[in-house]
């Protein structure tokens, strides 16, 4: 049996993946999240803070837990605000988790990097897998400094660490604090008959992907078996690659009235350091990536609920 425990269960990527994950028989779903559930959850839920190190002892110890998924981050945007509380969280709380990994031999760790480890040296038409990274906000440095962390704690204690480097998520709730919400802000603007201020000019060009295909991609990554090597990449993946302006014609094509003006703020400059689009050939050749939601049908499988 897989005895799961999810950090940030309640954010954006968490909240959908405790659910998918807790579907299976075989998975015991231990959530846990510094806020507290505003609904009744189906399946084990404990409000902890992941920097308490003593209490995720015994909560490991306790539930018998073999898996886990570190979700927690400060994410792009919010991090710029508080440089020192970013590094502290993000890196405190994967070396916490790395160090439960090895005192209590869990057999699996996932952790998601992003795209903010590229900055604005790089290419940015597919984004190389492997290439020299210069990222230019703090949270892009946390992500870079876990990857290399990653892979240290891999030679040095034979952890297995998996990790995949996220676009922007679109699903119907934003991930907070982050610069590729405008996509989701503007979905929800769109359904609430809002106008919306976007942060980023038009054309802006970002790698996405839809939830439902990185809740997909958690998933086959973690039971992949992997070769020696294969394990000590943060896989790039993206479903597709989109502006502001192209996102807006796609819901407002859908039947929705949508009015949207542009108000660049320091969220521009961000963007600005990233790649339009990544290449994710090595994730397809190892692990069989492949997405399956295009703009239109993630537009029509959100929109259809
Ligand atoms: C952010 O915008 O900070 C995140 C990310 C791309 O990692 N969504």
């Amino acid at each position: 049996m897989n005895r799961i425990l999810i950090t940030g269960a309640l954010g954006q990527i968490g909240t959908l993946l405790c659910q998918s994950l807790s579907n299976d028989p075989d998975n015991f779903i231990l959530a846990t999240d510094i806020r507290k559930p505003i609904k009744n959850t189906q399946y084990d839920f404990v409000q902890a803070d992941v920097l308490d190190y003593k209490f995720f002892v015994k909560l490991v110890t306790e539930h018998r837990i073999n898996t886990i998924y570190h979700l927690v981050s400060i994410l792009s945007a919010n991090g710029e605000h508080d440089p020192f509380g970013t590094w502290n969280l993000n890196i405190q709380s994967f070396q916490n988790i790395v160090r439960l990994g090895k005192e209590y031999k869990i057999k699996r760790i996932f952790w998601p990097s992003s795209i903010a480890v590229y900055g604005k040296d790089i290419s940015p038409i597919l984004a190389p897998q492997q290439t020299e990274m210069n990222p230019e906000t703090i949270y892009g440095i946390t992500k870079l400094a876990g990857e290399k962390l990653m892979n240290y704690y891999k030679i040095k204690y034979g952890l297995d660490i998996r990790s995949i480097r996220l676009p922007g998520v679109i699903s119907i709730n934003a991930a907070g604090g982050g610069t590729t919400d405008f996509a989701v802000e503007m979905l929800n603007c769109a359904l609430n008959k809002d106008k919306y201020t976007c942060y980023l000019l038009p054309n802006t060009r970002l790698p996405m992907i839809y939830i439902e295909d990185a809740i997909n991609a958690i998933k086959a990554l973690m039971k992949t078996n992997f070769k020696n090597n294969e394990r000590i990449y943060s896989y790039n993946v993206m479903g597709y690659s989109l502006t502001p302006k192209i996102w807006a014609d796609a819901i407002i094509n859908k039947g929705y009235k949508l009015e949207v003006d542009y108000k660049p703020d320091y969220r521009q400059i961000i963007a600005d350091g990233w790649p339009q689009t990544v290449d994710d050939k090595l994730a397809n050749s190892i692990w069989g990536w492949a997405p399956k939601y295009n703009i239109e049908k993630t537009l029509s499988d959100i929109l259809k609920s």
